[in-house]
């Protein structure tokens, strides 16, 4: 049978998986946030308290809400929200890029850095509306109680604002990326043409930590670290402002993603439910949403491939490879129907591999058939639990019920049978990178606690797979 038949997962890999990443969350909390991995990445990453907070909710709401608040309260005064926002008490030596090398305080300052907090100048894609608003939705009336929303609204309404705003580097109504970190999916072979014009820094000029704690064969290149040095050198160089188009000088870098403009989409929807639950008017975020909708299938959408792909803003170009980017406009609600049909059906094909028979256990990050694919190295083959987390929920909208269960199946099982993996074998489902991954242990706990298709209603369902009296006394 191939891996990828549909098999629900049994109560027992479920229990297992669950006391796993219940586990996880509990050693990566730091009183205040979540780091990704205790050895790896030791400070808190952006769009990884997103995710983790959506599994959180289910175990403590509170502590969820603590963990978006946290990473919150280090945003610029321009709007952005940083990649990391950094724990002064690891040394700057566990983790490069380092404080010392983003100065955040100094060189950020006209972008409104804070100076209370060392951050890094580059932001990830915006899951975080999404994710504050599951977390109210897990316990509305604390929620209410506690001013949650309120508080938040305003901060993700400029993180919105920044990203649809400073970051139209086309104009075209996406929000453009400036370093491939930004798109969360780090060594993409989406952005080896893009980064191929950027001249490296000398390896010699910086000392990567990554390789204490992670294979060679797993991680980027040195070569991809030289580049991804450069262009943090050059933003940093000018204030980490985002003025091109008001004649400050052309990033190096800029390349729409598809990905993080179907995480803004998604944002937008996320802050007109929030906006309503305060009891404000929605209907701007309701037409923005549209507009993006619209901005997003016209830019990016290749109908030939059944793929959004990504475009190069400076040559103007669409970038020809395949991502599992590509896909994630499945999460929008308002996508035509012709075309979440074209995605499931691209899913299940040669380049993804999730068919019936096709020999993908787990959405990889990258095509299968692509000329880069490698199932081990980082985002350029393996598959990461955040992706198939909201591939299950972009077909669970779109009624692709089938592929999603079995996604879930999937997921839930191999995170359990590799101490939540930073990523996965696509097609063994053999554990890469770290153990013990933060997203990886929330995202399980919360596909555990999902409604499955056509069932009770999402409350019911959750009380069943979380176990009673699980959840902390404090959620
Ligand atoms: C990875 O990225 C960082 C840089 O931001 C790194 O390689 O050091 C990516 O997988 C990214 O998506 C993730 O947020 C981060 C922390 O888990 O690690």
């Amino acid at each position: 049978m191939a891996y990828n038949a549909y098999t629900a997962y049994t109560a027992e890999s479920a229990h297992h998986a669950y006391t796993c990443a219940r586990a996880v969350l509990e050693r990566n909390w730091t009183g205040a946030s979540t780091v990704p991995s205790r050895a790896l990445y030791p400070h808190q990453w952006s769009w990884d308290s997103g995710f983790i907070a959506i599994g959180l909710r289910h175990v403590s709401p509170p502590r969820a809400q603590r963990e978006l608040e946290t990473l919150l309260d280090a945003q610029w005064g321009d709007g952005r929200i940083p990649h990391i926002v950094f724990n002064p008490a690891v040394p700057h030596q566990a983790y490069f890029p380092s404080p010392d090398f983003w100065r955040s305080s100094a060189a950020g300052a006209r972008a409104g850095a804070p100076a209370a907090v060392e951050t890094s100048g580059i932001v990830q894609p915006p899951i975080h509306a999404l994710a504050a608003w599951l977390v109210h939705e897990a316990d509305p009336a604390a929620s209410a109680r506690h001013g949650f929303l309120a508080r938040v609204y305003p901060r993700l309404v400029a993180w919105q604002r920044y990203l649809t705003e400073r970051r139209d580097l086309g104009g075209r109504g996406l929000a453009s990326i400036v370093h491939p970190w930004e798109s969360g999916m780090d060594n993409s072979p989406c952005w080896d043409g893009p980064l191929a014009r950027v001249e490296p820094a000398a390896s010699s000029s910086f000392r990567r930590a990554d390789l204490d704690h992670g294979l060679p064969a797993d991680r980027p290149t040195d070569l991809d670290y030289g580049r991804y040095v450069r262009l943090a050198e050059h933003y940093r160089a000018h204030g980490y402002l985002d003025d091109h188009l008001d004649g400050g000088p052309e990033p190096p870098f800029a390349v729409e993603d598809p990905g993080l403009n179907a995480l803004l989409v998604a944002a937008e929807h996320a802050l007109a439910e929030i906006a309503a639950a305060l009891g404000e008017d929605p209907t701007d975020h309701q037409v923005r949403a549209e507009e993006r909708t619209t901005a997003l299938v016209k830019r990016l959408w290749h109908p030939e491939e059944g793929l959004f792909l990504a475009h190069d803003v400076l040559t103007d170009e669409p970038i020809g490879e395949r991502s599992a980017a590509g896909l994630l406009p499945l999460l929008l609600p308002g996508l035509p129907r012709e075309i979440a049909a074209a995605l499931a059906r691209t899913a299940r094909g040669p380049h993804f591999g999730l068919g019936p028979t096709g020999p993908a256990r787990l959405a990889p990050s990258y095509d299968l058939t692509g000329r880069a694919f490698d199932p081990a190295r980082y985002w350029r083959g393996p598959a990461w639990f955040n992706v198939n987390w909201l591939l299950h929920l972009g077909l669970t909208r779109h009624g692709e019920h089938e592929l999603a269960e079995r996604l879930r199946a999937a997921a839930v099982t191999t995170a359990g049978a590799t101490d939540c993996a930073e990523y996965v074998d696509p097609f063994t489902g053999r554990a890469r990178g770290a153990r013990g991954f933060g997203w990886t242990a929330a995202l399980t706990i919360d596909l555990l606690a999902a409604p499955r298709a056509g069932s009770a209603g999402r409350r019911e369902r959750a009380a069943r797979a979380v176990p009673a009296g699980r959840r902390s006394p404090d959620g």
